[in-house]
């Protein structure tokens, strides 16, 4: 599967999914048929696609974090990448959700928007934080993989790949088996890929024929206020932070990255886009494997710029509506609860919107007034996916470069279609 035709191949489903899917809320379920798409093909078709998505992410992060870590045989080295790799991710996350409050309290989203929460919105409870940095550490790394608990795999693997290096012989024959899985993993991702288009099809339209565009017309000022922050940190913070970090052209990344975003966008979500991420950042953006396959995997799941930036709006424009002062220190409050909630939840969809529930009992907003704002999140959370790959990939190329695990004749190759 040549991947210059993926990028349009998901371009063809996403728009197809969009007339189809607003095709089918303009009709409503009374017509014959619509019901079947919506209800029946739509969930099936991307169900299955996502869920195959899925198969591969556990096997994907273990193989490949296991021969990244082996490979670099030298555990300073790995403490390096590893602190440089966790401050750029945090540090990033607490830059978003900063910036999103200052953009709330200056455009004001939430004055004069008369809020009634009565509905029917019922979060799932949230972990308490001192719960989610325990989770981080394994009891039994076959449930852990079992149950697909990222940042236990990520840790096990990590161990596994460090003992492989204490364990000489051994370790390199243990080394020579992981290299062959992962490579047959891999080719697993890009078989998946040929059936990318119809996944994102039957994703984009289930969608957008279940919202439409009216409830985006009641929320509007806080639907473009998050859309609006959204695209700058993405053109405007990362670019800014590739070009500083690397002196390479941000514009090129961008190219190269726009199949995962369009991808991460399709899926909302961070995880089941991993295969096509850690792909496009070793093979078009010149991560050496050593270095990619433990930031990409770790990105997934604790960085997540574009949810951080969903936290601050949303906290400020709750806050606006219910006439509540959260006060400076509140709202430094919700910096560090977004950043940390960040590190414990999977990039699977709708997890902001828990993560956000996290925030607000830590704040004293109502956590039941996030309902109101339940409606546009799908969209939203799709934009925001889009975002929070893309950050994995800047500080991927940002930490490989400075390690010298960087190849830039492949950044500089040909930019994929
Ligand atoms: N869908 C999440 C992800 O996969 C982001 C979010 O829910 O905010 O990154």
């Amino acid at each position: 599967m040549n991947p210059k035709n993926l990028t349009r191949n998901i371009l063809l489903g996403m728009g197809l999914g969009l007339i189809v899917g607003v095709a089918c809320n303009r009709l409503g379920t009374d017509v014959p048929g619509v019901t079947f798409v919506v209800d029946g093909l739509f969930p099936l078709v991307g169900r299955i696609f996502v869920k195959s998505l899925q198969l591969l992410v556990v096997p994907l992060v273990l193989f490949s974090l296991i021969c990244g870590t082996a490979s670099l045989n030298d555990l300073r080295r790995l403490g390096r990448i590893g602190a440089k790799t966790v401050a750029f991710y945090l540090g990033t996350t607490a830059l978003a959700v900063g910036s999103a409050i200052v953009l709330g309290i200056l455009l004001q989203p939430g004055v004069g928007f008369n809020l009634s929460y009565e509905s029917d919105f019922a979060v799932r409870s949230s972990p308490p934080l001192a719960d989610v940095i325990l989770g981080i550490f394994p009891s039994n790394p076959f449930q852990s993989l079992a149950e697909g608990k990222m940042l236990q795999v990520i840790v096990f693997s990590i161990l596994f790949g460090i003992a492989m290096c204490l364990a000489g012989e051994a370790g390199q024959r243990v080394l020579r088996v992981a290299s062959d899985l992962n490579e047959v993993v891999m080719k697993l991702v890009i078989l998946l890929m040929l059936v990318a288009p119809f996944g994102v099809f039957a994703l984009v339209g289930r969608t957008f024929a279940q919202e439409g565009f009216t409830a985006i017309l009641a929320l509007g000022k806080y639907f473009f206020l998050v859309l609006g922050a959204l695209v700058l940190h993405l053109f405007v913070t990362y670019g800014l932070l590739f070009k500083l970090g690397t002196g390479l052209s941000p514009m090129r990344l961008m190219r190269k990255m726009r199949k995962v975003q369009l991808f991460a966008f399709s899926t909302a979500s961070s995880n089941a886009t991993l295969p096509l991420t850690l792909e496009t950042v070793e093979h078009q953006l010149g991560v050496k494997p050593s270095v990619g396959s433990f930031t990409i995997p770790l990105g997934a799941t604790i960085n997540m710029d574009g949810t951080a930036i969903l936290q601050g709006v949303a906290t400020v424009f709750i806050a606006q509506a219910l006439q509540i002062d959260v006060g400076v220190q509140g709202y430094l409050m919700v910096v560090l609860m977004s950043t940390l909630a960040s590190i414990g939840t999977a990039g699977v969809p709708g997890v902001g919107l828990i993560m956000l529930a996290m925030v607000f009992q830590q704040v004293g907003l109502p956590v039941a007034a996030i309902g109101v704002i339940y409606g546009v999140d799908r969209l939203l959370d799709m934009v925001r996916t889009a975002v929070n790959v893309t950050g994995d990939a800047v500080v991927s190329v940002i930490v490989a470069k400075s390690e010298g695990e960087f190849d830039q004749t492949v950044f500089d190759a040909v930019d994929e279609t």
